[in-house]
């Protein structure tokens, strides 16, 4: 198809994708992590990779960042300065309640009022950054959990988690949201504190008004119907966002619709009928949340953001009306065929067309390969790792 309705291309327009800051740097799995010779070192490096997919694309203006990986000695000023110059803005603060060894029994829900403290008071700080920086957006996501049948009381550590995040809330710029974000299980094997979408909304509405949840396409058993959360979350006013990524398991963070891209559509596609029932957009976060070990990082994400704007294209183009007159007829095939022929369209000469007409190249990623970014980072970047000695995230 080459003529997208123009209201779709509107819609398209104004659907930003924010990428992560670590999806750019070296990471790996529990057993070790291979490099890539062209991957970010610097939070520079970071955001002069966004800044590359960002000038292809034209959609992914934001990058989030998490607070211990990214935030320079300089502070917050320097952040979004380093930003700016890249013709980006900081999107969603990560704070990290994970990382350090007091935190081996958990954070906000740990049994140490000298732990909690300190984890709150790094939410808090991540709250006071993101205001300096021209973020409204605090994304939540703990490790905090156990591994052991008897090892802690979970409903003391749910009252702690509800207190924390209560607290959090309370310190937040009326702008700002709070995105709870929620896994059921890893790096905590035998329970985690917030395992699934309905204790997140559950915490979200005890925190308060600007709590919502944050959807990790990856944090779902197998089997979960997704699309059905998001809808609910979405009719309930508490869906906040997504981290967009695929998976075979669970939190596998591979390239979002690489997987199993008809799953995508109908995630993109519960919005689409969100945004029907409401006459609006939503207001929600589209971000990007992947590890990328196999693929160069640049073309992951740039892979990812055509990929997404393919979906949601596709997702566009279903008729809603024909759909709703089908359910009426309780014609079920009918009704699934409104899915089916809108997904097997092929938008992709229409998009390119659309990113023409809005002076980008049509294939982002052949643009990318044909400017020979990817060879001057590996350059630069090779003989700072070996004088560094590595990096991770
Ligand atoms: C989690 C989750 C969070 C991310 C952490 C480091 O699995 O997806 O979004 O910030 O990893
Ligand atoms: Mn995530
Ligand atoms: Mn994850």
């Amino acid at each position: 198809m080459t003529d997208l309705p123009a209201d779709l291309l509107a819609r398209l327009e104004r659907l930003e994708i924010e990428l992560p800051s670590w999806g750019f740097a070296d990471t790996g799995t529990r057993f070790g992590k291979y490099l890539q010779d062209a991957a970010a070192l610097s939070l520079e490096d970071k955001l002069d990779d966004a800044a590359q997919v960002h000038r292809l694309t034209g959609a992914c203006p934001k990058v989030a960042v998490h607070v211990l990986w990214d935030v320079p000695e300089q502070g917050a000023a320097a952040l979004a300065e380093a930003a700016a110059a890249r013709g980006l803005r900081i999107g969603s603060i990560n704070p990290n309640v994970f990382e350090d060894q007091c935190y081996r029994f958990g954070s906000v829900t740990s049994e140490r009022e000298d732990v909690r403290r300190r984890a709150v008071d790094h939410l808090l700080n991540s709250v006071r950054l993101g205001a300096a920086v021209g973020s409204d957006v605090l994304t939540l996501w703990f490790a905090d959990g156990t591994n052991y049948p008897g090892q802690a009381n979970v409903v003391e550590r749910k009252h702690r988690m509800q207190s924390a995040l209560r607290e959090v809330h309370e310190a937040m710029p009326e702008s700002m949201r709070m995105l709870v974000e929620y896994k059921p299980f890893e790096p905590a094997f035998y329970h985690t504190d917030i395992a699934d979408w309905g204790m997140a909304a559950a915490f979200a509405r005890h925190a308060g008004p600007n709590a919502r949840v944050l959807v990790d396409t990856g944090h779902h058993l197998p089997g979960q119907n997704i699309e059905h959360v998001v809808a609910f979350l979405a009719d309930e006013g508490r869906l906040g966002g997504f981290h967009f990524n695929d998976f075979h398991y669970a939190d596998d963070d591979l390239t979002s619709g690489s997987i199993d891209p008809y799953r995508l559509f109908r995630i993109l596609l519960a919005i689409v009928e969100a945004e029907a029932r409401r006459g609006g957009d939503l207001d929600v976060e589209f971000m990007v949340d992947q590890s990328h070990n196999l693929k160069p990082k640049i073309e992951a994400m740039i892979q990812t953001t055509t990929t997404v704007q393919e979906l949601f294209a596709k997702a566009l183009l279903v008729d809603l009306d024909a759909l709703a007159d089908a359910r009426r007829r309780e014609n079920v095939v009918d009704a699934e065929t409104c899915l089916r022929d809108a997904f097997a369209t092929d938008v992709r000469p229409g998009l390119a067309a659309w990113r023409q007409a809005r002076g980008l190249p049509g294939d982002p990623l052949a643009a990318h390969r044909d400017s020979g970014y990817e060879v001057r980072a590996a350059g630069d970047r090779r003989t700072r790792k070996s004088a560094s000695g590595g990096s991770y995230a």
